[in-house]
Order: structure tokens, then sequence, then C-alpha cells
């Protein structure tokens, strides 16, 4: 039974590369465009370091399949086999990047069987490298996360992302749940513009709980296998298992408060990410 130890010693040293060269591209000028709506960015950077990540893993496996943001927007289908998988999100939190908000990430995820094994995340402005392989821990430069185990919603601090959709009838269902979490009441509700920095937080006990809907397998992938090994959970927007490409997620530290935010939420309903990438917002 292969452990993929030697797969996360290689996605830890690519996805700090990539990192770095994120963290670089901050400073230079950035050329921005468009893509399924308006406020959907994309520069040369997301890219180029997509386009470094997926050669540098096909050259040591050559065998293994891979997933990406931009080679699924530019048609490759996004399909999960039984084979080892790569799925890569070479920036997370594009709109933070072109402003220089400091909450950017390059995430790598891993899996067999269609089971995630591993998960790497590096935050591109202040290099936090956040580590998982299925069954030997999470980790934050080295040191073991863990969730909180706060069971009280009325403790819970909670963090969610907006969507491509800003259509009134959506931001009406948005807004009506973001109503629901405040008024449970919560200590708060948060956005800070990347999924896989707010799933993180989620893994290291910063916050309670997290549910987004419109999010794509790339951004919950490696977060996924971070949050669980570190004691959380990571399902449905349903309350059933995590489909990874549903585009709905609800992760929390504590079965409790995943329940509590599951009942609360009416459902914004986005395509399928192993459906055309055309038809996705
Ligand atoms: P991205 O930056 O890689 O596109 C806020 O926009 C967060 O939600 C980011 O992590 C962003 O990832 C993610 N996101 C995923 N799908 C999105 C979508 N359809 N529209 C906007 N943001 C999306
Ligand atoms: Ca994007
Ligand atoms: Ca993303
Ligand atoms: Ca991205």
């Amino acid at each position: 039974m292969e452990d993929w130890s030697d797969c996360l010693d290689v996605a830890v040293q690519i996805t700090r590369r990539a990192g770095q060269m994120v963290q670089s591209a901050v400073k230079q000028e950035k050329r921005v465009s468009s893509k399924s709506t308006p406020t959907d960015l994309v520069t040369e950077a997301d890219h180029q370091v997509e386009e470094l990540i997926i050669s540098t893993l096909r050259e040591k496996y050559p065998s293994h399949r891979f997933i990406g943001e931009e080679s699924s927007a530019a048609g490759v289908k996004c399909e999960l086999t039984d084979d080892p998988t790569w799925i890569i999100d070479p920036i997370d939190g594009t709109c933070n990047f072109v402003h220089s908000f400091p909450m950017v990430a390059v995430s790598i995820g891993f899996a067999v069987r269609k089971e995630l094994e591993l998960g790497v995340i590096y935050h591109c402005f202040d290099g936090t490298l956040y580590t998982a392989r299925k069954g030997h821990g999470a980790f934050c430069n080295g040191v073991r996360l863990q969730v909180s185990k706060e069971k009280d919603v009325s403790k819970a601090l909670i963090l969610t992302e907006i969507g491509a959709k800003r259509d009134p009838a959506t931001l009406d269902i948005f807004l009506g749940n973001m109503k629901k979490l405040l008024s449970a009441p919560t200590h708060g509700v948060r956005i800070i513009g990347s999924s896989t920095l707010a799933l993180c937080h989620i893994a290291s006990g910063a916050a309670e709980a997290y549910y987004q809907y419109g999010l794509h397998c790339w951004d919950i992938a490696a977060a996924a296998v971070i949050i669980r090994e570190a004691g959380g959970y990571v399902i449905d927007t349903t309350g059933g298992a995590l489909d990874l490409m549903s585009r709905r997620v609800v992760a929390a530290g504590s079965r409790e408060i995943a329940d509590y935010v599951v009942k609360q939420l009416q459902p914004i309903n986005y395509g399928r990410d192993d459906t055309d990438p055309d038809d996705l917002p």
C-alpha cells in the first residue's frame, strides 16, 4: 500500500516555489482579464503558475492525471477518475491578488481512487505552509493543527465566500443565509476572499465553520484533507458526504456546529465541476 509520502514532499517543494512566484508577481504590473463574468478575474500569473505546477508534477509523475482551474477554463475536461490525480488552484484569491489584498494562496490536493490523500496550501503573503497526509495529521509550518472543539454556535465565528452569481435573487439567498447565521446569534461572519485560506482557518481552530456555494473542486481538495486531519468535518451543505464536484461545502470543527449550519442554509444552485466548463458561472 503506497503511503504517498514522496508525493507530499514533492508537492511541498512545488507549492513553495509557486507561492514565491505569486509573491513576486504581486509587486509587478498585472494583466487582468475576466472569464465567465466581469467579477471572475484571471491574470497572466494564474496561467503561468498553473503551467509551472503541472509541468513539474507531470515530469515527475507522467502517469498521473491533473485537474487545474485554468486548464479547466481552457477546456481540459475536469474529470476525477480512480487514477492518482493532482487538483490544483494556482492562485486562490485572484481578486485579492489583483488588489494586493494579503489573502492569496496556492493549493495542491491529491486524490487516489477518488479518495483525498494529500493537501498542501501556501499563504503567498506570509509564507505560512499548511500540509496534511491522510492518516498522518495536519500541520502549519510543521506544528500540528487542531480544529476548534466549540459546540455552541452562539460562540462560533463563521466564514463564507461570495460566489460568481451576483443577480438579485441569488444575492437575496446569500444575504438570507448570512442573516440567519448572524442572528443565531454567532460571534460573527467573515469573508476573506480566499476559500482555501478560510478553510485553513477552520483547520487551525481560528474559526468554527465555513460554508460556500459555487466553489470548485480545486478550492476544497487540499483543504479537505487538512481539516479532516486536524479533527474537523467537511460535508455537503445537505448534511451528507462531501461530493468534490458538487460546488457545495460545509466545514466545521465540531459535528454540532456543522449540523447547525446545514439546517440554516437555503441552497444556491451552480452547475457541477465535472460538466462542460463553458456552462459554468
Ligand atoms: P479563485 O480566486 O481561485 O477564483 C472568493 O472569490 C473565493 O471564492 C476565492 O477563493 C475564489 O477562488 C473562490 N471562488 C470559487 N469559485 C468562484 C466563483 N465561481 N466566483 C467567485 N469566486 C469563486
Ligand atoms: Ca478563479
Ligand atoms: Ca480558488
Ligand atoms: Ca484560482
